[in-house]
């Protein structure tokens, strides 16, 4: 691995290498470092995805599936600083996502682990924004505390329900027996990994009534390991590429995304292909985000 694609060495701006950045002003997008790590029950590193991600990125095409969604403008904003605690680091997150949406753009956020979603979610909800949460996972994240943690990946949705934000989760195949009670008595729509494995996605998939404005926050252990084998607690059976693509697609139809993320990557040495497949999923998401426009 060369000094230039190392996650620590220092990163470049998202597909910069054949998209010019765009300023704030101008960008559709607002691609947003966030690399907090603070709760990492397994595997940790997830501190380094951010800056992975970015290397990666400029490995991608700019033409992708009939198009070239970055010349609608990218914009990458510095790190946050996360290195503070749970809640000083949650308002550092939340301020480059209050400049995006002020300017009427959409924020896509690279973690870190999960807990960083509650910054841009807290920033959406202040707004007195009607959303839902369309969560892309192996995990389904509902446990009220973890390792005496509130703030910890594995409450990352309970936060989000606590704040009744409808929720609706994608590719789950993993959780304790009381957040499946939990899931069931509180109506959490799902279709869980299983159910796409064996009949694939109906061609509706969220409920009627869920909000028409989306955020999507995918967490990378949504897909199969044999994809990411570097997250901090993979999961087999997990989504492939074209079952995940599927899945935004459907998710976003009808719909309005107003921001996401991208979380849990846990970058390796000569593990590259996490890294680029990463870098690859948030670039597809901006083609269909564009797309449902
Ligand atoms: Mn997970």
């Amino acid at each position: 691995m060369s000094a230039e694609t190392s996650p620590f060495s220092k990163p470049p701006a998202f597909h910069s290498d054949d998209i010019p950045p765009s300023s704030p002003e101008i960008a559709a997008f607002h691609i947003i470092p966030a690399p907090w790590e603070t709760s990492a029950s397994y595997g940790g590193g997830t501190a380094y995805g951010p800056a992975a991600i970015l290397h990666a990125s400029i490995q991608l095409e700019a033409y992708l599936d009939g198009g070239v969604p970055g010349a609608s403008g990218i914009y990458t904003a510095p790190f946050v600083n996360c290195d503070t605690d749970p809640e000083a680091t949650l308002e550092r997150v939340r301020e480059p996502i209050g400049i995006a949406l002020s300017q009427g753009k959409i924020p896509i956020l690279l973690g870190g682990e999960h807990a960083a979603t509650l910054g841009p979610i807290l920033e959406i909800n202040s707004r007195g924004i009607d959303f839902g949460v369309v969560q892309f996972d192996a995990h389904a994240d509902l446990r009220n505390s973890y390792q005496g943690n509130k703030y910890s990946h594995a409450c990352i949705m309970r936060r989000i329900h606590d704040l009744n934000i409808p929720i609706f989760q994608i590719g789950i195949r993993s959780l304790s027996a009381s957040e499946a009670r939990f899931r069931e008595t509180n109506r959490i729509p799902h279709l869980d990994a299983d159910e796409i494995a064996r009949s694939g996605f109906p061609e509706t998939l969220l409920p009627t009534g869920f909000p028409k404005n989306l955020y999507i926050t995918f967490d990378v252990d949504g897909l199969d390991p044999s994809l990411i084998p570097c997250t901090g607690t993979p999961e087999p059976g997990g989504l492939n590429w074209y079952q995940a693509t599927e899945g935004l697609e459907n998710a976003m139809k009808g719909r309005k995304v107003i921001g996401a993320d991208v979380v849990e990557l846990a970058p390796l040495p000569s593990q590259h292909a996490s890294d680029f497949i990463t870098a690859k999923l948030v670039y597809k998401m901006m083609d269909l985000i564009l797309k449902n426009r």
